[in-house]
């Protein structure tokens, strides 16, 4: 007997998207959604919503496909709520759905009714809604995936009364089986030339590149764009993802994050191209002049509300990576030189007990495989790791892109199931460990085999440097001691050993890659400051 209801029709229209991965945590609201819960689906259990969420997130990021999120009711999604931060900013295409108490009893206010349910998740999804009536469902949920998807893309929020599943669903929602939905994002060839003749005329051009890059896997054409050029890039300031080969000599880091400071390093330049992020993303407050006296700048970015809140430069919003291809191609320039790869950094030397996480950065770009994806959440150690570390290929660095903590851990299990041909290091510090750490169970459960490494400098580390910024030295809440994160991933069953120097390190490095179906993590003890 064929199953007409509304949510065997769901399961179909998921299936069409390719969305047969459902992150969640249930409640009753969300168990008649589950019941019949088809074999070709897999449903990734988290033990918080901020963990599913992160979980989702790094799927979404590493695949670029659409995500299924579950969630229950109100508080599920109040829980998820500092997570969506982070997918809101990375333009991760995350459906999330919610549980609704029953239709009949959401008036009454019987318990798990989410109260203005639309409302709960703004300002951090795209679009919001709950159906009107039952029949409406599949149409709503086709919709929330492509206000997900279509440009600028970013995460929508359904919220389903849970008596609405086992109805019959309406014929007419055959249709939505059937749709294709194309967008055309070329840039217009005039807009092109005008932007290569500007690049060609310039004495001393320079690219600055952002995470639309990497997300459009857009890396090869900034590339030859470098290359045609012979200008130096850089990655736009309060980076998530890399967006350039961090060995080409053109390389030159990532910008720093006040007005003074990126005006600094820009200065004489007469042409900037930024590509794929937002002008800029500043953090610290050093006011300054935005630009160096006469410097033009050329924005390239598919998202319009960054085209529009943007204080300076001329806009063009396309598609990154059919715009930098086009830009390569007409570009007319010859005997452009390269400038000169920067020297190497010099190692400090580790004391006694701890290593420097220049040292352990060094070590593990040594020893992680060639096409390792790395997960950053450890705040302090941001420069460490872009002098040290190596990354060629697209999708190789993911960090919070709003900066919310909690990011790091789950995201590193979700880009590990999202890429399983790629071994996926979460390099995660003590203090934001903690607002993820359930993921580790996900982890052993679904055995995800990301290695974590854990750095232990006992502190808020980037705090410390803020609070002298900001004359806040004497702040309570900056000091995390006596944790023992070998113990916590006993307990959600991760195997785990501990390090205090490079020797002991290597030796668990070495078994965490030896363990095929099976997280590992590593407790480093980390030096902070001198
Ligand atoms: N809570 C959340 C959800 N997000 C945040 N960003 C913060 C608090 C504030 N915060 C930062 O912005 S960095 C940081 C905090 C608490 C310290 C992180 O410490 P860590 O890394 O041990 O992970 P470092 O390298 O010691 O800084
Ligand atoms: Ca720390």
């Amino acid at each position: 007997m064929t199953d007409n209801s509304i949510r065997a029709f769901t399961y179909k229209l998921l299936r069409k998207y390719g969305m047969t991965t459902v992150f969640g945590n249930p409640g009753s609201n969300e168990l008649p959604f589950l019941k019949n819960f088809p074999s070709d689906f897999r449903y990734i259990l988290g033990l918080h919503e901020g963990a599913v969420m992160g979980m989702a997130d790094g799927y979404a990021l590493a695949t670029g496909q659409p995500t299924m999120i579950n969630l229950h009711a109100a508080a599920g999604t109040g829980n998820a709520m500092g997570a969506l931060t982070n997918a809101y900013y990375s333009q991760s295409p995350l459906v999330v759905t919610a549980g609704q108490q029953a239709r009949n009893l959401v008036g009454v206010e019987a318990m798990l009714t989410n109260v203005d349910a639309t409302q709960l998740p703004q300002p951090l999804v795209k679009w919001s809604f709950e159906p009107m009536e039952a029949a409406d469902v599949p149409r709503a949920l086709s919709q929330a995936i492509q206000e997900a998807t279509l440009p600028t893309p970013g995460p929508t929020y359904l919220s389903i009364p849970h008596n609405d599943w086992d109805k019959k669903v309406d014929a007419n929602m055959a249709h939505l089986l059937e749709r294709e939905v194309q967008v055309g994002a070329e840039p217009g060839q005039k807009q092109v030339q005008a932007w290569a003749d500007l690049l060609a005329q310039a004495e001393n051009p320079v690219l600055v590149l952002g995470p639309e890059v990497d997300a459009q896997r857009a890396n090869a054409d900034a590339v030859r764009l470098a290359n045609k050029l012979g200008a130096p890039v850089w990655v736009a300031p309060s980076e998530s993802r890399c967006p350039f080969p961090t060995n080409h000599p053109a390389f030159r880091g990532v910008l720093p994050i006040s007005i003074r400071e990126v005006c600094e390093h820009l200065e004489g330049h007469d042409v900037i191209l930024v590509a794929g992020a937002p002008v800029f993303r500043y953090h610290k407050d050093i006011p300054g002049n935005y630009l160096p006296v006469g410097a033009r700048v050329l924005h390239l970015t598919g998202d319009t509300h960054q085209a529009a809140r943007a204080p300076f430069g001329e806009a063009l919003v396309a598609s990154v990576k059919r715009s930098l291809a086009a830009l390569v191609d007409t570009l007319d320039v010859r005997g452009r030189v390269l400038p000169e790869a920067m020297a190497k950094p010099t190692l400090p030397k580790d004391p006694p007990g701890a290593m420097n996480p220049e040292n352990l950065f060094h070590l593990l770009n040594r020893l992680a495989p060639k096409n390792v994806s790395y997960v950053k959440e450890a705040t302090a150690t941001k420069e460490a790791f872009w002098s040290h570390i190596q990354m060629t290929e697209p999708n190789s660095y993911f960090f919070p892109a709003a900066g919310g903590l909690g990011f790091g851990l789950p995201a590193a299990v979700g880009v590990q199931l999202g890429m399983p041909d790629r071994r996926v290091v979460a390099v995660i510090g003590d203090g934001s460990a903690n607002y993820g750490i359930t993921a580790l169970w996900s982890a052993a459960q679904y055995q995800v085999p990301v290695i974590f490494i854990i750095l232990k400098n006992g502190t808020y580390g980037a705090l410390r440097g803020f609070a002298s910024l900001l004359g806040a030295e004497d702040s309570p809440g900056l000091d995390v001691p006596d944790l023992n994160f070998c113990a916590i991933a006993r307990g959600y069953g991760v195997d785990s050993g501990a390090a205090d120097n490079a020797e002991a390190f290597e030796d668990l490095f070495q078994q965490a890659l030896n363990q095929n179906n099976r997280p590992f993590l590593i407790e480093v003890t980390t030096t902070f400051g001198d």
